[in-house]
């Protein structure tokens, strides 16, 4: 069987059409015939400052729509990162493998320190997390939209190394990007992809959102 392995951050007030599109419409396909593994990645957001009661709320409500847009626990395994420490285990070890110069080339890290006087040592280390994410349950395919291509091709490059220097144990994964819809822009800056933690309401489409809502935001 095919291992399918992904991750949603429980960072803004809810997932955005972007995500839908780009990530979740995927998840829900790829569970007819592969083990599919999804995942809160609750580490990935306290990159940036969090509230711990409202991260704790977001958590449930993005397992929530987990279940909205049809991941099905009979199905797919469902489960939160933070519960499980071989994430972090695993992270540190990439971490041992991978150079600062390939952290400060993702652009990833570059949009989010860009301007900041004072930038989270996490904020570079990220990317380590997220391969171990994937590497760790011998992942085949990972669904994500096209923002998230150069995090997947660090991850063949670690993987490969990893192989090459101890021992050839890790499976190397493929990206898997949907045909439409893998990159869907800010309403208010076109040249700027739709996030969740956009803090101009206008940009974003909530999953959330009424048609009401959604038509004023045109
Ligand atoms: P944040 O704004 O907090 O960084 P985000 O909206 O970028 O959040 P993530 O949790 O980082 O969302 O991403 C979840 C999944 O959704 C990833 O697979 C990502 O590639 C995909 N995704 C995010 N934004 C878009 C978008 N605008 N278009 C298509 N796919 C997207
Ligand atoms: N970095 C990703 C979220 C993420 C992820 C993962 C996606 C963390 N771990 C593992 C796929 C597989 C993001 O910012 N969208």
């Amino acid at each position: 069987m095919t291992v399918i392995f992904s991750g949603v951050q429980p960072s803004g007030d809810a997932p955005t059409l972007g995500n839908y599109l780009g990530a979740f419409k995927q998840f829900a396909a790829f569970q007819a015939e592969n083990d599919c593994i999804y995942c809160v990645v609750d580490q990935h957001a306290i990159t940036v400052k969090q509230d711990p009661k409202l991260l704790k709320e977001r958590v449930r409500r993005l397992a929530a729509i987990y279940l909205a847009v049809g991941i099905d626990p009979d199905k797919s395994i469902l489960f939160i990162q933070s519960e499980v420490p071989a994430h972090a285990q695993a992270a540190w070890m990439l971490q041992c493998i991978v150079s600062v110069g390939e952290l400060e080339r993702m652009t990833q890290y570059k949009d989010k320190s860009d301007g900041k006087a004072r930038v989270n040592a996490a904020l570079l280390t990220y990317p380590p997390l997220m391969v171990a994410d994937i590497l760790l349950y011998n992942t085949n395919v990972v669904p994500v939209g096209d923002d998230q291509k150069q995090h997947i091709e660090l991850t063949r490059d670690l993987a490969e190394r990893f192989n090459k220097q101890y021992k050839n144990v890790l499976t190397v994964p493929e990206i898997s990007t949907p045909k439409q819809g893998a990159r869907i822009m800010s309403l208010q800056e076109p040249t700027r992809k739709m996030s969740k933690s956009d803090e101009n309401k206008k940009a974003t489409i909530f999953l959330t959102d009424t048609p009401a809502q959604i038509t004023k935001k045109n």
